[in-house]
């Protein structure tokens, strides 16, 4: 998969070189570059932002430089295909394990991180030209810009695609994978400062085992995260 990620922090990304996603590049899986939006800029100061007409507070992101990156990544000198244009917005459609399982199929996609008050509307009707766009929301709350959206975006969909994690068994008992929350996990020692490691864990009886955990699952979801048993 190819992903090309346009900032104007872009070393917001350097962690991506950590761990497993620094793996899945260096070996090839996962194809990404990061993008300094700024350098298509033609002015001397390297603009990327002006006032909002109608007035109002804050900065809008100029049309431009964003016009010339989409031209550039979207060309058919990236990709065959269509890219996938994913902008994160807190005004998108919420991100979960269904939209990183769904984006982890494509083949390219495009994260275009805006700041300030947002990038000038008809950036999204431009790329709708290009490929196909997604706003994409990380849940409702308010962040700066969309870097630290675009950083959980990619280790999410990173991690699904084959080759990534390991082992894919530890894909499949995880968190919302089967609408539910995770179990409980324990290690050694037995014991630790009184507290014991549930017997059941210790007899090694199988079939006993993955019906209490499926039962934690579902007790943790009803405590925690009742709207995901609706
Ligand atoms: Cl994707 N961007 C911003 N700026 N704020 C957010 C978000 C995204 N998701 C939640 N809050």
């Amino acid at each position: 998969m190819r992903i090309d990620v346009v900032s104007i922090f872009p070393s917001y990304f350097d962690g991506l070189t950590l761990s497993l996603m620094g793996k899945a590049r260096d070996s090839g899986i996962l194809d990404l570059h990061v993008h300094d939006l700024r350098d298509w800029t033609h002015d001397r100061h390297r603009t990327v932002d002006d006032t909002p007409y109608g007035g109002g507070a804050g900065m809008v992101m100029k049309p431009e430089p964003w016009g010339l990156a989409l031209d550039q990544l979207a060309g058919s000198s990236v990709s065959e295909t269509r890219p996938t244009i994913i902008f994160p917005s807190p005004a998108g459609e919420v991100f979960t394990q269904a939209t990183a399982r769904d984006l982890a199929t494509r083949e390219h996609l495009i994260f275009g991180c805006g700041r300030y008050e947002g990038i000038d509307e008809r950036v999204f009707e431009y790329a709708a030209s290009v490929g196909e766009v997604r706003l994409i929301s990380l849940g409702d709350y308010v962040l700066n810009g969309g870097e630290v959206a675009v950083m959980a975006m990619t280790e999410a969909i990173g991690r699904l695609i084959p080759g990534v994690v390991g082992n894919p068994d530890s894909l499949v008992e995880e968190s919302h994978e089967d609408g539910l929350l995770e179990y409980p996990s324990y290690t050694k020692p037995s014991v630790w400062r009184d507290r014991e490691v549930p017997p059941i864990l210790l007899s090694g009886n199988h079939g006993t085992i993955a019906k209490w955990r499926h039962e934690q699952q579902i007790q943790r979801t009803r405590d925690r995260r009742p709207d995901l048993l609706d």
